[in-house]
């Protein structure tokens, strides 16, 4: 799947460069979604929709337009999102759910989160990836998903925060692409503006994810001259702003 990469703009070498393409490249079967338990009493469910600017997710369909007009196909959207923060309004306190959620599928993952109180929150935020504390190589159990999502230590070690990659069409050629990002100073924050109420009865909290936010705004982002972002601080910074509007969250009762 990756015997067409032609990163661009590189400046690491040779040795990293090899180093690389063996840690960070192997595709992996799609794991499916983990079943959804039962649900006793009150409960909700969180569920982490990813999609791109509306359009449902389906892997390895050339499909999909980027800011800049370039058409691409996604074969991995792989990431954690941590500590989803509720801002409590009125009375309500803050509400945190600590996570971390793993999530690899196309199709909205499920997670079963048990009661949630009642209550009223002016909006959210979230980390796309893990708490420092935990992003220490070994922080994480040794599951084969999370032994995947590995950093190198070499770079500093941990874990990734997202693996998002597929394949654009540049004039006739395609080209593999591979937005990795990882290392404390490039965790993304999110914030989530849309009020939501909590009943304290069943329902579902739907996270959704809008990946190709992660080519937009603060940053246009350009693909054809930063197609693989691990080796760079700098394109890292642009994917981790980028992301800090890519969510949102609506509670369904
Ligand atoms: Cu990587």
């Amino acid at each position: 799947m990756h015997s067409n990469f032609h990163p661009r703009g590189w400046v690491i070498g040779a040795l990293l460069t090899s180093f690389l393409l063996t840690s960070c490249q192997k595709d992996g079967p799609t794991e499916p979604t983990s079943p959804t338990i039962a649900a006793p009493d009150a409960s909700v469910t969180l569920r982490i929709e990813p999609h791109i600017d509306g359009a449902d997710l389906r892997f390895d369909s050339m499909m999909y337009i980027t800011p800049g007009n370039l058409t691409y196909s996604v074969s991995r959207a792989e990431y954690y999102i941590s500590r989803i923060v509720l801002h409590g309004t009125n009375a309500t306190p803050n509400d945190t759910l600590t996570g971390p959620f793993h999530v690899s599928s196309a199709a909205p993952s499920e997670f079963f989160l048990g009661a949630l109180p009642a209550g009223s929150y002016s909006g959210a935020e979230l980390l796309l990836g893990l708490t420092p504390d935990l992003n220490i190589t070994g922080g994480l159990p040794n599951t084969l998903e999370n032994i995947n999502m590995a950093w190198p230590e070499p770079m500093g070690g941990g874990y990734h925060f997202i693996k998002f990659e597929g394949h654009f069409l540049n004039g006739a050629s395609s080209v593999g692409f591979a937005m990795h990002i990882g290392n404390n100073m490039n965790l993304p924050h999110a914030n989530m503006t849309r009020s939501l109420t909590l009943d304290g009865g069943s329902g579902t909290l739907a996270l959704r994810f809008n990946l190709n936010e992660m080519f937009r705004t603060p940053h246009d982002y350009d693909l054809v001259n930063g197609n693989y972002s691990m080796g760079s601080m700098m394109l890292m910074t642009l994917l981790k702003e980028n992301a800090a509007d890519a969510f949102t969250l609506a509670y369904l009762p």
